[in-house]
């Protein structure tokens, strides 16, 4: 059983719509403004409590000014949480790979081993340039390798070992960082330009994809198993998407309508232009899924660009009823994914519909773990 289902925290805010790329300031435009469920350590802590009993493994939180710190808000929900892992996202080569570490660290006694890491290498320069960095895209995951190289080097050392490193963007001496008995969290990485490959292929641990149709994603891993293999390292594979699942395949694509029913044209021709000209390859792939035409949403069967039109990042959700959504994961599954990264619309509410749905299919196939009854957080089904 090598499934592992994740969910999302949305630390911009929640609604019953899709809440678009952009940022807070939607909440003022029309399209959502009623229905705003603000970020607050109590809603999204109502999602991660929620997440924990129903058996998700982690939640995934974004990072960028359009959203809450995630170290910090994380760093709250680990205290109204037991079991429940956090994938933090976070910018590598803004802070020191050794405070980085050094927060790892800290966040990992602070939770009992709780933290996974996302690493975010950025594919928006304008966005990097907020927050102070002047470096090109191809330049930035060149740093993102030696910042990764410094966070791997400075835990896990023998005792009385320190670790320095002479790179073109980091000089690092005589480190260490005593990551106490969980160690160096697992290093999840997101990026589908060939820079982002190669680094990946290097340091990663997980790499994660935004979801992509099945022949799509089989081309990347076979390129990324061989990229690994050229290091000496096999890669552990892992998707992000959204999912409408319901009791029946007609429920669920109405849902789908209902939300296009919510999305103007004028929002879809806001947006289109920044994510087909985007420097993200990632996203500029998401974008030609359905090239901002909402008559060519249905990418493959269950697979919905709807999310696309005015959502930057992960675009795409699995449609349909429990089986059929538990079948689409397991045809994405085996081409070699394990990670299941999931979110819908609100939060709350689809976390329970994926779980008692497409989760129970899963789990009767004996693809996915029973809750356990020596864990306080899960109930026994
Ligand atoms: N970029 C962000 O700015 N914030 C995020 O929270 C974020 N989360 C991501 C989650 C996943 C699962 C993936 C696959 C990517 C995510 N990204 C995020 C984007 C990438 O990490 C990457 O830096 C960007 O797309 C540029 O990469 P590329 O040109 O190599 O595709």
């Amino acid at each position: 059983m090598t499934l592992r289902i994740h969910w999302y925290l949305p630390t911009n805010g929640d609604n019953r719509d899709i809440v678009g790329s952009g940022d807070r300031s939607e909440k003022t435009l029309g399209a959502v403004a009623d229905g705003f469920r603000a970020p607050s350590v109590d809603y999204l802590g109502q999602i991660a409590r929620s997440a924990e009993q129903l058996g998700y493994e982690a939640v995934l939180t974004p990072t960028g000014l359009w959203c809450e710190d995630a170290w910090i808000t994380t760093a709250a929900l680990t205290q109204v949480t037991k079991r429940l892992k956090f994938l933090v996202a976070f910018r590598p080569g803004l802070v020191s790979p050794t405070l980085a570490a050094h927060q790892a660290a800290t966040f990992q006694r602070v939770s009992g081993g709780r933290l996974l890491l996302n690493v975010v290498t950025g594919g928006d320069s304008a966005e990097q340039r907020r927050f102070g960095d002047q470096l090109d895209h191809d330049q930035r995951y060149a740093r993102t390798d030696e910042f990764l190289a410094v966070l791997r080097g400075v835990t896990g050392l023998p005792p009385g070992e320190t670790f320095s490193f002479a790179g073109e963007h980091f000089r690092i001496e005589d480190a260490r960082v005593d990551a106490g008995p969980w160690g160096r969290p697992e290093i999840f990485f997101g990026g589908a330009s060939p820079a982002a490959e190669r680094v990946a292929a290097r340091q990663a641990d997980v790499y994660l994809a935004w979801g992509e149709r099945p022949d799509q994603i089989a081309e990347r891993l076979e390129r990324m198993r061989k990229l690994a293999a050229a290091e000496g390292r096999e890669l552990r594979f892992g998707i992000r998407l959204h999912v409408i699942s319901r009791d029946t395949s007609a429920q669920a694509w109405a849902e789908a309508d209902r939300l296009l029913s919510r999305i103007t044209p004028e929002r879809i021709a806001a947006l289109q232009k920044d994510f087909a000209n985007s420097e993200s390859v990632g996203q500029r792939r998401m974008y030609e899924l359905h090239g901002g035409d909402p008559g060519r949403l249905e990418v493959y069967p269950n697979l919905w660009a709807g999310y696309g039109l005015v959502r930057g990042g992960a675009g795409t959700a699995l449609v349909g009823s429990h089986e059929e959504v538990a079948e689409r994961i397991e045809e994405y599954h085996a081409l070699g994914l394990d990670h299941f990264i999931l979110s819908g619309q609100p939060h709350l509410e689809e976390a329970y519909w994926f779980a008692e749905g497409a989760g129970a299919v899963l789990r009767s196939r004996g693809l996915l773990a029973s809750p356990t009854a020596d864990d306080p957080a899960r109930p026994t089904p």
